[in-house]
């Protein structure tokens, strides 16, 4: 028997996607199985429970296992609910951004799980599904004590479902459910004997799933999809039958706990030879990834019995009656369905299993604003925002005759043909830059690749097409901003204007003194000999002294100057890109992590509730 408390840990593990742990799970309970020898029969411990009321007796390990993971019918179906939602809430999200063949069995699945939930939890519908003649109508006779379903040596004898209820009370009607699961009213029989261990039962005898009509497997794929729980019968011949294991058992391996499965027709078999075909078909079923209930373990039950003798049909009720007593077996199924839906998505919104992608980081965003400063050229327009600068300082601060000097060449080369511009070397900062579409490209490019880095692919698809879609006309807005920006005169100093008075006082020392001399010259009595001499040398070399002075005192505002214009040009890059790229893809990524947080909750198997707790 197992512990109570052990239980508990047991459902932790059945919780646990198939991982590490359920590997470990099956590892530990092959080799506990080989070196035990441990078999079963069905029927072998029905007698240790016989005769204790229901709320004394020891549960068996299987009933332990079962009634751990129902825990209670309200708890699962609350975490049942909170993984639905997410996944309905993933679906939504997800819609535009994938394939809807890739979110079709998500879609099926909450369908399915919206319809059950408006039919009566009282019930708990199982199927009997098998092969051809392994028994299934035999056994569904024998569990519901009277011949309510045809058995027989044609085969196939069952050509469409038939049902038995042991109804759960008046006022719950299973009329619903059998309309759900497509029951004709003619097959639909009521348990004679009302067996109170089975109230709420609704059982299925299904047609074989390997038969020679087509009509039978599309009713039974059908009915495999809607039902709570399947009774799995296989025949000492066709146990190992390789449609049973790879079509259908490896697929249900996820509902290994609302799955049972009868080795039927054990009377045809020697004691001993049914131990080792027991033991055979267990390895079987662990190799298809079932996990087995055994040993206090969740998961799939193995019996061999007879549905003709009745040799273990007990045991069978008495399992089947632990299943609709927890009323949970619907949850359980849909939370498989939810499983195994989030198996399939795994690698849509998960890459690698690796940690949640970093996104745009900081150094990805200044990066990419580098790369749109230089695609307008804000360093060139900044350095030539400076040179202008200078020069306006040299035309106000200059002396006049270097003026006049730059005025004459200037028309000289006008003459010639020549742009001003190149014979002063004075280059135009008025005209709009030319944005680089290359470099606007590969800035992009660049961009998308880092916000993609970790992504699923269909994602990262969303986000490079979030950032090429804005890019488009990333150049053409860059090129208007830019022509549109204000182009006022930059201020002018007001120290220049003292300083181009400064140079005209020192003309007109230089022209005062040069008159003087040549007045001391032609021999008129002026007073002084040095003094004209003294301030034509003052005017002649004060003028490019000062203009020297200003050049020097110039640099500093000019480099100022032209970092601000290389700000500003660089600003109007970042706010655009950011508008046109950063936004949209940081949206594609706050959709993608949105939609990644309702994925854990929707694969979690206890809906996210472990995350919050560890903080996670
Ligand atoms: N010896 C023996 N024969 C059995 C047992 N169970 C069923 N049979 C016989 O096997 C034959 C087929 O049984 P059915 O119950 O009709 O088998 P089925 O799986 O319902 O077959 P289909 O309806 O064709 O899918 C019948 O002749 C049964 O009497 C059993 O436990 N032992
Ligand atoms: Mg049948």
């Amino acid at each position: 028997m197992t512990p109570p408390g052990q239980r508990r840990q047991d459902n932790a593990a059945r919780t646990t996607p198939a991982g590490p742990h359920r590997q470990e799970h099956r590892e530990r309970h092959v080799s506990e199985h080989q070196t035990s020898g441990h078999r079963r029969r069905l029927g072998e411990h029905a007698g240790d429970h016989a005769g204790a009321p229901p709320g004394e007796r020891h549960e068996p390990a299987a009933g332990g296992a079962r009634a751990a993971t129902g825990t209670t019918g309200t708890a699962e179906d609350g975490v049942l609910r909170v993984r639905l939602g997410a996944l309905r809430e993933l679906v939504g999200l997800s819609r535009t951004r994938l394939d809807e063949r890739v979110l079709a069995e998500a879609g099926r699945v909450l369908d399915e799980a919206a319809a059950r939930d408006r039919l009566p939890r009282a019930y708990t519908t199982v199927a009997i599904a098998g092969a051809t003649g392994s028994g299934k109508s035999t056994l569904f006779n024998a569990l519901a004590g009277a011949q309510l379903s045809e058995a027989g040596v044609r085969r196939p004898t069952t050509a469409s479902p038939v049902s038995c209820t042991w109804e759960a009370g008046r006022e719950q009607s299973p009329d619903g459910l059998l309309e759900r699961l497509g029951v004709p009213a003619r097959a639909r029989r009521r348990a004679h004997v009302l067996d109170p261990g089975l109230r709420g039962l609704i059982l299925l005898d299904l047609p074989d799933y390997d038969s020679v009509d087509p009509a039978h497997r599309e009713q039974v794929d059908r009915l495999l999809g809607l039902v709570d729980a399947v009774v799995w019968v296989v025949d000492p011949e066709k146990y190992a039958d390789a449609l049973l294991h790879e079509r259908y058992l490896r697929a249900f391996a996820g509902h290994a706990d609302v799955s049972l499965i009868v080795l039927n027709q054990a009377d045809r078999l020697p004691p001993e030879a049914v131990d080792a075909v027991l033991d055979d078909l267990r390895r079987l079923l662990d190799e298809r990834g079932v996990a087995l209930g055994e040993h206090g373990e969740p998961g799939a039950w193995v019996l061999a019995g007879s549905a003709l003798t009745g040799d273990g049909v007990g045991e069978l009720r008495k399992l089947i009656g632990e299943l609709v007593a927890a009323r949970t077996a619907a949850a359980r199924r849909l939370a498989a369905d939810v499983d195994s839906v989030a198996r399939g998505l795994e690698s849509v919104y998960v890459a690698d299993g690796a940690q949640a992608p970093a996104g745009l980081t900081d150094d990805a965003r200044e990066e990419f604003g580098d790369r749109l400063a230089a695609a307008v050229g804000a360093p060139a327009a900044g350095l030539a925002a400076e040179r202008g600068w200078l020069r306006r300082a040299d035309r106000a601060c200059g002396t006049p005759l270097a003026q006049g000097l730059r005025r004459l060449v200037a028309r000289r080369a006008e003459r010639r043909g020549e742009p001003p511009a190149l014979a002063t070397g004075r280059l135009r900062t008025d005209v709009s830059p030319a944005v680089s579409a290359p470099v606007v490209e590969q800035a992009v490019r660049q961009l998308s690749d880092e916000a993609a880095e970790g992504l699923p692919e269909p994602w990262a698809r969303a986000v490079r097409e979030a950032a090429w879609r804005g890019a488009e006309a990333l150049p053409g807005a860059l090129e208007r901003a830019l022509g549109e920006r204000e182009r006022g005169r930059p201020p002018r100093p007001g120290w220049w204007s003292a300083a181009a008075a400064g140079q005209a006082v020192l003309l007109a020392t230089q022209l005062l003194g040069l008159c003087w001399l040549l007045t001391v010259l032609i021999g008129q009595p002026v007073m002084g000999r040095w003094l004209p001499l003294l301030l034509l040398g003052v005017g002649a070399v004060g003028g490019p002294l000062l203009a020297w002075g200003c050049r020097i005192a110039a640099r500093g505002p000019a480099h100022a100057h032209g970092r601000a214009e290389e700000w500003r040009m660089r600003r109007l890059a970042a706010e655009l890109g950011h508008r046109q790229v950063v936004e949209p893809v940081a949206a594609e990524l706050m959709r993608y992590r949105e939609v990644r947080e309702r994925f854990v909750v929707a694969a979690s198997p206890a809906g996210g509730a472990e995350l919050s707790a560890s903080g996670g």
